[in-house]
Protein backbone atom coordinates (compact mmCIF):
# COMPACT_ATOMS: atom_id res chain seq x y z
CA UNK A 1 0.00 0.00 0.00
CA UNK A 2 1.58 3.10 -1.05
CA UNK A 3 0.65 5.49 2.24
CA UNK A 4 2.03 8.47 0.37
CA UNK A 5 -0.74 8.60 -2.58
CA UNK A 6 -3.26 8.48 0.45
CA UNK A 7 -2.03 11.16 2.32
CA UNK A 8 -1.93 13.09 -0.81
CA UNK A 9 -5.30 12.61 -1.75
CA UNK A 10 -6.10 13.06 1.70
CA UNK A 11 -4.43 16.77 1.08
CA UNK A 12 -6.18 17.30 -2.00
CA UNK A 13 -10.05 16.44 -0.16
CA UNK A 14 -8.51 19.02 3.11
CA UNK A 15 -8.16 21.80 0.32
CA UNK A 16 -11.41 21.39 -0.39
CA UNK A 17 -12.36 23.37 2.96
CA UNK A 18 -10.35 26.49 2.00
CA UNK A 19 -12.61 28.99 2.46
CA UNK A 20 -14.91 27.96 5.53
CA UNK A 21 -12.79 26.10 7.88
CA UNK A 22 -11.30 29.02 9.63
CA UNK A 23 -10.00 29.04 12.79
CA UNK A 24 -9.72 25.39 12.42
CA UNK A 25 -7.03 23.49 10.04
CA UNK A 26 -7.72 22.52 6.68
CA UNK A 27 -7.92 18.39 7.26
CA UNK A 28 -8.97 15.39 4.58
CA UNK A 29 -9.07 11.81 5.73
CA UNK A 30 -9.48 8.43 3.64
CA UNK A 31 -10.32 5.17 4.73
CA UNK A 32 -8.36 2.01 2.30
CA UNK A 33 -9.69 -1.26 2.81
CA UNK A 34 -7.11 -3.52 0.98
CA UNK A 35 -6.06 -1.03 -1.45
CA UNK A 36 -9.54 0.20 -2.33
CA UNK A 37 -10.94 3.81 -1.15
CA UNK A 38 -13.71 3.00 0.62
CA UNK A 39 -14.84 6.66 2.67
CA UNK A 40 -13.44 10.01 2.16
CA UNK A 41 -14.32 13.08 3.89
CA UNK A 42 -12.73 16.63 4.37
CA UNK A 43 -13.52 19.47 6.92
CA UNK A 44 -15.92 21.33 5.39
CA UNK A 45 -17.02 24.37 7.68
CA UNK A 46 -16.20 25.14 10.78
CA UNK A 47 -17.85 23.89 13.71
CA UNK A 48 -19.05 21.47 11.86
CA UNK A 49 -18.09 17.20 11.24
CA UNK A 50 -14.45 16.76 11.29
CA UNK A 51 -12.48 14.85 8.04
CA UNK A 52 -12.13 11.42 9.80
CA UNK A 53 -16.15 11.61 10.78
CA UNK A 54 -17.13 12.37 7.15
CA UNK A 55 -14.71 9.79 5.77
CA UNK A 56 -16.55 7.09 7.76
CA UNK A 57 -19.78 8.32 7.10
CA UNK A 58 -19.31 8.29 3.44
CA UNK A 59 -18.62 4.41 2.88
CA UNK A 60 -21.60 2.88 1.31
CA UNK A 61 -24.02 0.08 3.35
CA UNK A 62 -22.52 -2.74 1.67
CA UNK A 63 -19.15 -1.70 2.63
CA UNK A 64 -19.89 -0.72 6.21
CA UNK A 65 -18.29 -4.27 7.15
CA UNK A 66 -14.78 -3.29 6.03
CA UNK A 67 -14.47 -0.63 8.39
CA UNK A 68 -12.90 -2.11 11.15
CA UNK A 69 -10.57 -4.03 8.92
CA UNK A 70 -9.50 -0.66 6.73
CA UNK A 71 -6.65 1.74 7.45
CA UNK A 72 -7.33 5.24 8.15
CA UNK A 73 -5.33 8.18 6.80
CA UNK A 74 -5.37 11.54 7.89
CA UNK A 75 -3.64 15.01 6.59
CA UNK A 76 -3.83 15.64 10.87
CA UNK A 77 -3.21 13.45 13.79
CA UNK A 78 -6.67 13.24 14.87
CA UNK A 79 -8.18 15.26 18.15
CA UNK A 80 -8.96 14.05 21.24
CA UNK A 81 -10.66 17.10 22.79
CA UNK A 82 -14.10 18.00 22.45
CA UNK A 83 -13.93 21.22 20.71
CA UNK A 84 -17.06 21.88 19.19
CA UNK A 85 -17.62 18.57 17.86
CA UNK A 86 -16.94 15.19 19.97
CA UNK A 87 -13.42 13.65 19.55
CA UNK A 88 -12.17 11.96 16.30
CA UNK A 89 -10.11 9.08 18.94
CA UNK A 90 -13.46 7.94 19.95
CA UNK A 91 -14.76 7.61 16.51
CA UNK A 92 -11.74 5.34 15.54
CA UNK A 93 -11.73 3.39 18.57
CA UNK A 94 -15.57 3.04 18.19
CA UNK A 95 -15.19 1.71 14.70
CA UNK A 96 -12.14 -0.92 16.02
CA UNK A 97 -10.30 0.91 13.49
CA UNK A 98 -6.96 -1.03 13.72
CA UNK A 99 -4.67 1.43 11.74
CA UNK A 100 -4.15 5.05 11.34
CA UNK A 101 -1.40 7.27 9.06
CA UNK A 102 -1.17 10.35 9.55
CA UNK A 103 1.23 13.14 8.05
CA UNK A 104 1.65 15.79 11.01
CA UNK A 105 0.41 16.62 14.27
CA UNK A 106 -1.99 18.98 15.52
CA UNK A 107 0.24 21.48 17.42
CA UNK A 108 -2.88 22.96 19.28
CA UNK A 109 -1.69 22.41 22.85
CA UNK A 110 -4.20 20.31 24.14
CA UNK A 111 -4.10 17.49 21.67
CA UNK A 112 0.25 18.00 20.00
CA UNK A 113 0.89 14.14 20.21
CA UNK A 114 -2.06 13.35 23.01
CA UNK A 115 -4.29 12.30 20.23
CA UNK A 116 -1.60 9.71 19.00
CA UNK A 117 -0.23 8.65 22.00
CA UNK A 118 -4.37 7.42 22.99
CA UNK A 119 -4.47 5.56 19.87
CA UNK A 120 -1.60 3.76 21.04
CA UNK A 121 -2.35 3.31 23.97
CA UNK A 122 -5.38 1.44 23.23
CA UNK A 123 -3.54 -0.79 20.85
CA UNK A 124 -3.89 1.21 17.60
CA UNK A 125 -1.06 0.70 15.06
CA UNK A 126 -0.54 4.61 14.15
CA UNK A 127 2.20 5.67 11.44
CA UNK A 128 2.99 9.45 11.78
CA UNK A 129 5.22 11.51 9.26
CA UNK A 130 4.17 10.85 5.80
CA UNK A 131 4.69 13.78 3.56
CA UNK A 132 5.46 15.93 6.74
CA UNK A 133 6.20 18.73 5.28
CA UNK A 134 3.52 19.05 2.78
CA UNK A 135 1.02 18.25 5.75
CA UNK A 136 2.70 21.32 7.54
CA UNK A 137 2.40 23.70 5.05
CA UNK A 138 -1.32 22.86 4.52
CA UNK A 139 -1.57 23.96 8.43
CA UNK A 140 0.57 26.60 8.55
CA UNK A 141 -2.20 29.37 8.88
CA UNK A 142 -3.52 27.04 11.89
CA UNK A 143 0.16 26.35 13.28
CA UNK A 144 1.10 29.47 12.95
CA UNK A 145 -1.99 30.76 15.11
CA UNK A 146 -1.56 28.33 17.70
CA UNK A 147 1.74 28.44 18.56
CA UNK A 148 2.63 32.32 17.87
CA UNK A 149 -0.48 33.50 19.45
CA UNK A 150 -1.16 35.81 16.34
CA UNK A 151 -2.84 35.20 12.65
CA UNK A 152 -0.40 34.20 9.63
CA UNK A 153 1.01 37.38 8.31
CA UNK A 154 0.56 37.02 4.39
CA UNK A 155 2.24 40.49 2.13
CA UNK A 156 0.63 41.22 -0.85
CA UNK A 157 1.75 43.48 -3.57
CA UNK A 158 2.56 44.73 -7.27
CA UNK A 159 5.46 46.27 -8.40
CA UNK A 160 6.80 47.38 -11.50
CA UNK A 161 9.40 45.72 -13.60
CA UNK A 162 11.69 48.13 -12.06
CA UNK A 163 10.65 47.92 -8.49
CA UNK A 164 8.01 50.09 -8.27
CA UNK A 165 4.64 50.32 -6.46
CA UNK A 166 3.11 53.35 -7.72
CA UNK A 167 3.62 56.95 -7.43
CA UNK A 168 2.50 59.09 -4.49
CA UNK A 169 -1.38 60.14 -4.55
CA UNK A 170 -2.37 58.10 -7.93
CA UNK A 171 -3.84 55.04 -7.94
CA UNK A 172 -1.61 53.22 -11.13
CA UNK A 173 -2.35 49.70 -11.82
CA UNK A 174 0.52 47.77 -12.42
CA UNK A 175 -0.59 43.83 -12.24
CA UNK A 176 -2.66 42.25 -14.88
CA UNK A 177 -6.63 40.85 -14.51
CA UNK A 178 -5.36 37.18 -14.44
CA UNK A 179 -3.14 38.74 -11.31
CA UNK A 180 -5.90 40.21 -9.83
CA UNK A 181 -8.38 37.35 -10.23
CA UNK A 182 -5.53 35.51 -8.02
CA UNK A 183 -5.20 38.36 -5.50
CA UNK A 184 -8.74 37.71 -5.12
CA UNK A 185 -9.15 34.23 -4.41
CA UNK A 186 -6.57 34.85 -1.83
CA UNK A 187 -8.37 37.37 -0.15
CA UNK A 188 -11.38 34.54 0.09
CA UNK A 189 -8.99 32.37 1.74
CA UNK A 190 -7.91 34.57 4.09
CA UNK A 191 -9.46 35.92 7.16
CA UNK A 192 -8.30 39.56 7.30
CA UNK A 193 -7.09 41.97 5.22
CA UNK A 194 -5.12 45.33 5.93
CA UNK A 195 -4.56 48.57 4.07
CA UNK A 196 -3.04 52.08 6.04
CA UNK A 197 -4.30 55.07 5.13
CA UNK A 198 -2.64 56.33 2.25
CA UNK A 199 -3.73 53.15 0.60
CA UNK A 200 -7.09 53.58 1.41
CA UNK A 201 -7.33 57.34 0.41
CA UNK A 202 -5.79 56.99 -2.86
CA UNK A 203 -6.79 53.76 -4.52
CA UNK A 204 -10.34 53.55 -2.38
CA UNK A 205 -10.46 50.00 -2.75
CA UNK A 206 -13.56 47.88 -1.91
CA UNK A 207 -11.41 44.86 -0.22
CA UNK A 208 -13.88 42.58 -1.77
CA UNK A 209 -13.70 39.33 -3.41
CA UNK A 210 -15.84 40.39 -6.38
CA UNK A 211 -13.63 38.86 -9.11
CA UNK A 212 -13.78 35.36 -7.39
CA UNK A 213 -16.15 33.84 -5.10
CA UNK A 214 -17.19 32.79 -1.54
CA UNK A 215 -16.51 34.95 1.15
CA UNK A 216 -14.86 38.04 1.86
CA UNK A 217 -12.53 38.84 4.75
CA UNK A 218 -13.05 41.31 7.29
CA UNK A 219 -11.40 44.23 6.42
CA UNK A 220 -9.24 46.44 8.67
CA UNK A 221 -7.93 50.19 7.93
CA UNK A 222 -4.84 51.88 9.71
CA UNK A 223 -6.65 55.66 9.85
CA UNK A 224 -5.18 57.50 13.02
CA UNK A 225 -6.69 61.01 12.03
CA UNK A 226 -10.07 59.24 10.28
CA UNK A 227 -9.01 60.77 6.95
CA UNK A 228 -10.72 57.99 4.89
CA UNK A 229 -14.13 60.28 4.38
CA UNK A 230 -17.73 57.92 5.03
CA UNK A 231 -18.18 58.26 1.04
CA UNK A 232 -15.37 55.79 0.33
CA UNK A 233 -16.18 51.85 -0.06
CA UNK A 234 -14.50 50.88 3.11
CA UNK A 235 -17.36 52.62 5.04
CA UNK A 236 -19.75 51.46 3.11
CA UNK A 237 -20.89 48.76 5.67
CA UNK A 238 -20.96 46.29 2.81
CA UNK A 239 -18.26 43.63 4.81
CA UNK A 240 -17.44 43.70 8.47
CA UNK A 241 -14.99 46.36 8.88
CA UNK A 242 -12.32 48.01 11.53
CA UNK A 243 -10.91 51.30 11.58
CA UNK A 244 -7.50 51.09 14.00
CA UNK A 245 -7.66 54.69 14.78
CA UNK A 246 -7.11 56.88 17.86
CA UNK A 247 -10.42 58.39 17.91
CA UNK A 248 -13.06 55.96 18.69
CA UNK A 249 -16.24 57.72 18.45
CA UNK A 250 -19.26 56.08 16.69
CA UNK A 251 -20.40 58.47 13.86
CA UNK A 252 -24.18 59.24 13.50
CA UNK A 253 -26.00 56.42 11.78
CA UNK A 254 -22.85 54.48 11.53
CA UNK A 255 -23.63 50.97 9.73
CA UNK A 256 -23.46 48.14 11.96
CA UNK A 257 -20.82 46.29 10.95
CA UNK A 258 -18.57 49.19 10.74
CA UNK A 259 -16.28 49.41 14.22
CA UNK A 260 -13.78 52.33 14.91
CA UNK A 261 -11.50 50.20 17.37
CA UNK A 262 -9.14 52.55 19.87
CA UNK A 263 -5.64 51.81 19.81
CA UNK A 264 -2.93 53.57 21.23
CA UNK A 265 0.07 54.57 18.04
CA UNK A 266 3.02 54.10 19.46
CA UNK A 267 5.92 51.29 18.43
CA UNK A 268 3.50 48.50 20.07
CA UNK A 269 0.36 49.13 17.29
CA UNK A 270 0.92 46.12 15.24
CA UNK A 271 0.71 44.10 18.87
CA UNK A 272 -2.12 45.48 19.80
CA UNK A 273 -3.72 44.63 16.32
CA UNK A 274 -2.36 41.56 16.42
CA UNK A 275 -3.88 40.64 19.96
CA UNK A 276 -7.16 41.86 19.05
CA UNK A 277 -7.18 39.28 16.30
CA UNK A 278 -5.79 35.99 18.16
CA UNK A 279 -8.70 37.42 20.88
CA UNK A 280 -11.25 37.59 18.05
CA UNK A 281 -9.94 34.13 16.47
CA UNK A 282 -8.62 35.49 13.26
CA UNK A 283 -6.08 33.13 12.04
CA UNK A 284 -5.20 35.31 9.11
CA UNK A 285 -4.02 38.68 7.86
CA UNK A 286 -3.25 39.79 4.46
CA UNK A 287 -1.22 42.84 3.83
CA UNK A 288 -1.86 44.51 1.37
CA UNK A 289 -0.17 47.97 1.11
CA UNK A 290 1.04 50.74 0.70
CA UNK A 291 4.37 50.25 0.82
CA UNK A 292 4.97 51.85 3.98
CA UNK A 293 2.54 49.67 6.11
CA UNK A 294 4.31 46.54 4.44
CA UNK A 295 7.54 47.45 5.27
CA UNK A 296 6.89 48.30 8.95
CA UNK A 297 5.91 44.48 9.09
CA UNK A 298 8.98 43.59 7.25
CA UNK A 299 10.80 45.86 9.74
CA UNK A 300 9.79 44.13 12.90
CA UNK A 301 9.84 40.92 11.43
CA UNK A 302 5.83 39.95 11.74
CA UNK A 303 4.98 38.34 8.42
CA UNK A 304 5.48 35.01 7.40
CA UNK A 305 4.35 34.73 3.54
CA UNK A 306 4.69 37.02 1.15
CA UNK A 307 3.31 37.20 -2.62
CA UNK A 308 4.47 39.41 -5.17
CA UNK A 309 2.90 40.23 -8.92
CA UNK A 310 5.95 41.95 -10.99
CA UNK A 311 3.94 43.59 -13.78
CA UNK A 312 5.64 44.07 -16.96
CA UNK A 313 6.24 47.99 -17.12
CA UNK A 314 8.35 50.05 -16.39
CA UNK A 315 7.52 53.03 -13.79
CA UNK A 316 11.17 55.18 -13.69
CA UNK A 317 10.50 56.61 -10.41
CA UNK A 318 7.70 56.58 -7.57
CA UNK A 319 7.14 54.36 -4.67
CA UNK A 320 9.96 51.96 -3.84
CA UNK A 321 8.61 48.25 -3.38
CA UNK A 322 9.46 46.78 0.18
CA UNK A 323 12.62 45.09 0.12
CA UNK A 324 12.06 41.62 1.31
CA UNK A 325 14.24 38.82 2.29
CA UNK A 326 13.35 35.44 2.38
CA UNK A 327 13.47 32.17 0.62
CA UNK A 328 11.77 32.34 -2.64
CA UNK A 329 9.26 28.64 -2.89
CA UNK A 330 7.80 29.33 -6.31
CA UNK A 331 8.20 31.42 -8.94
CA UNK A 332 5.76 31.62 -12.18
CA UNK A 333 4.33 33.77 -15.10
CA UNK A 334 0.74 34.78 -14.80
CA UNK A 335 0.28 35.88 -18.74
CA UNK A 336 3.30 37.88 -19.01
CA UNK A 337 3.63 38.94 -14.96
CA UNK A 338 5.37 37.06 -12.73
CA UNK A 339 4.21 35.87 -9.32
CA UNK A 340 6.72 34.96 -6.46
CA UNK A 341 6.29 33.72 -3.51
CA UNK A 342 8.28 33.94 -0.68
CA UNK A 343 8.38 32.12 2.99
CA UNK A 344 9.73 34.23 6.07
CA UNK A 345 12.51 31.59 6.49
CA UNK A 346 14.16 32.89 9.63
CA UNK A 347 12.30 32.86 13.13
CA UNK A 348 9.77 35.27 12.90
CA UNK A 349 7.91 36.47 16.19
C1 LIG B 1 -9.43 16.49 13.39
N1 LIG B 1 -10.03 16.44 12.20
O1 LIG B 1 -11.00 17.41 10.44
C2 LIG B 1 -10.12 18.81 12.09
C3 LIG B 1 -9.42 18.86 13.31
O2 LIG B 1 -13.42 23.01 17.62
P1 LIG B 1 -13.42 21.71 16.91
O3 LIG B 1 -14.34 20.69 17.50
O4 LIG B 1 -13.67 21.83 15.43
O5 LIG B 1 -11.97 21.04 17.11
C4 LIG B 1 -10.80 21.74 17.17
C5 LIG B 1 -9.63 20.76 17.22
O6 LIG B 1 -9.69 19.88 16.11
C6 LIG B 1 -8.31 21.48 17.07
O7 LIG B 1 -7.33 20.70 17.70
C7 LIG B 1 -8.10 21.50 15.57
O8 LIG B 1 -6.74 21.63 15.21
C8 LIG B 1 -8.64 20.12 15.21
N2 LIG B 1 -9.13 20.06 13.87
N3 LIG B 1 -9.07 17.69 13.91
O9 LIG B 1 -9.22 15.46 14.01
C9 LIG B 1 -10.41 17.52 11.53
N4 LIG B 1 -10.50 19.94 11.45
ZN1 LIG C 1 -11.33 15.58 15.13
Amino acid sequence: MNYENYIQRCFDLARLGVSNVAPNPMVGAVLVYEDRIIGEGWHQKHGEAHAEVNAVNSVSPADRHLIEKSTLFVSLEPCNIFGKTPPCTDLILRHKIRKVVISCLDQTPEVSGRGVELLRKAGVDVITGILQEKGEALTNIRHTFVSKKRPYILLKFAQSKDGYMGRDGQQIWISNAFSKRIAHRLRSQLSAILVGTNTALTDNPRLDTRHWFGRSPLRIVIDRERKVPDTHFLMDGSQKTWVITEDATQPENCPPNLHFIRMKFDENLHGQLLARLFDEKITSLLVEGGAATLQSFIDIGLWDEAVIFTGNKMLGEGIEAPKISGTVTEEYPVAGDVLTIVKNTSNSR
